[in-house]
């Protein structure tokens, strides 16, 4: 655990960017077509003991968190005192992680084209777009919230940065049966005038039923479905890994799993890929293109090092006493850098939302060591060394 030592930082805020859109080597495209990337049996597992099946976390966790949603099969969480696998991503063999949209999938569809990048024969992408147009056809009356709720639509949770609110159905959640035109989750914002709109949707199979092997359920393999552990929802909760306490004391249910899940965006686009966990293009929405500047700016201020925030993660950093550090958000939704832990402000340094292409840059005058986490994503959480 690390605590934060007197902060006397100074705050330079950078604005950064990169030209057109928030894209990276290593980071995921966000709208300019097909980027995939084929994940195979994860490196840890040659160390580790290897899991019995798809759900399973592995046999000895990492002595450190790490990982991250939507792009890393495994998420590794302090909670407790403990480092716990709080998430388990994808089938164990191999998974393809490609940022195709459900428009640019009916797309390439409808051209014709080879979907051998995508790792889809033609066939297989006919039948995921016809699986997703039934799932848009069959929720097109959701748009008006109530008959959602006349047919046992409950929310579960606030509405979650770049993701919505959760609207669960509870006996579609237990049949553990899948059905394009059946999603046991929708997935909603509240507009300008304060109104539910239907955004999105999520499926739902409990292991009891679907099995502890990674799903067959949508056409190919684009549909990485996650298991979550320890997970606390409630109303008033952003359906989120925590001890069993501490959710309680928050007013959330617990529970040690909800089984397989996965989202599937057939009303707000997702640039990020149609079954990803999060999408840019619901609140909070940052325009990451009118921001003038690029990575260099960020060293011209003086920071001695410049770290990327990536994957919805942070890099441990070492810095000395009187250097800056500056971080750029090199993924396609905005973050902060926030003094704190686990998505609670200390009431340090704050950067605010910093879209995708930004950067933020503090100056550290003093030895120590300082947690940093992002209020808008609890689990990503780091430490920066401040050396004499
Ligand atoms: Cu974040």
């Amino acid at each position: 655990m690390t605590r934060v030592i007197g902060m006397a930082a100074v705050v330079v805020l950078v604005l950064a960017a990169c030209g057109s859109s928030a894209t990276d080597e290593d980071g995921p495209a966000t709208g300019e077509g097909p980027d995939t990337v084929v994940l195979s049996a994860p490196a840890e597992l040659a160390t580790a003991a290897l899991p019995a099946n798809d759900a399973a976390p592995p046999g000895i966790p990492p002595d450190s968190a790490g990982g991250s949603f939507g792009f890393s099969r495994y998420v590794y969480e302090e909670l407790g005192d403990e480092i716990v696998t709080t998430l388990v991503e994808g089938p164990l063999a191999m998974q393809v992680r490609a940022p195709v949209s459900y428009l640019q999938l009916k797309e390439l569809q409808e051209r014709g084209d080879s979907s051998d990048h995508l790792s889809l024969d033609s066939d297989e992408l006919a039948a995921l777009v016809e699986q997703l147009d039934t799932l848009r056809d069959a929720t097109e009356k959701y748009k008006d919230v109530q008959l959602a709720l006349d047919d046992g639509f409950v929310r579960a949770t606030d509405e979650v940065p770049n993701m919505g609110a959760h609207f669960v159905n509870g006996w579609r959640s237990l049949n553990g049966e899948f059905d394009p035109a059946k999603p046991e989750v929708l997935l909603y914002v509240t507009d300008d005038s304060g109104e539910w709109e239907l955004v999105g949707t999520s499926f739902v199979l409990p292991t009891q039923f679907a099995g502890l092997d990674h799903p067959e359920a949508f056409a190919g393999p684009l549909d990485n479905w996650h298991v979550h552990y320890q997970v606390c929802t409630g109303p008033n909760t952003i359906s989120r890994s925590s001890t069993a306490d501490e959710c309680q004391a928050n007013g959330g249910v617990w529970a040690p799993t909800l089984g397989w899940m996965i989202r599937a965006w057939v009303w707000v686009d997702n640039p990020l890929g149609v079954f990803n966990m999060w999408n840019p293009n619901l609140p909070p929405v940052v325009d990451g293109v009118e921001i003038e500047a690029s990575r260099s700016t960020a060293s011209a201020v003086g920071a001695a090092r410049t770290v990327p925030i990536q994957n919805f993660g942070f890099e441990e950093s070492r810095v000395k006493a009187g250097e800056a550090l500056a971080w750029i958000n090199v993924d396609g939704v905005p973050h902060t850098v926030t003094a704190g832990s686990r998505g609670q402000p200390n009431g340090g340094v704050d950067s605010g939302l910093i879209a995708p292409g930004q950067s933020f840059a503090v100056r550290f005058d003093h030895s120590g060591e300082y947690s940093f986490t992002c209020t808008l994503h609890p689990f990503m959480t780091t430490t920066v060394v401040v050396e004499e």
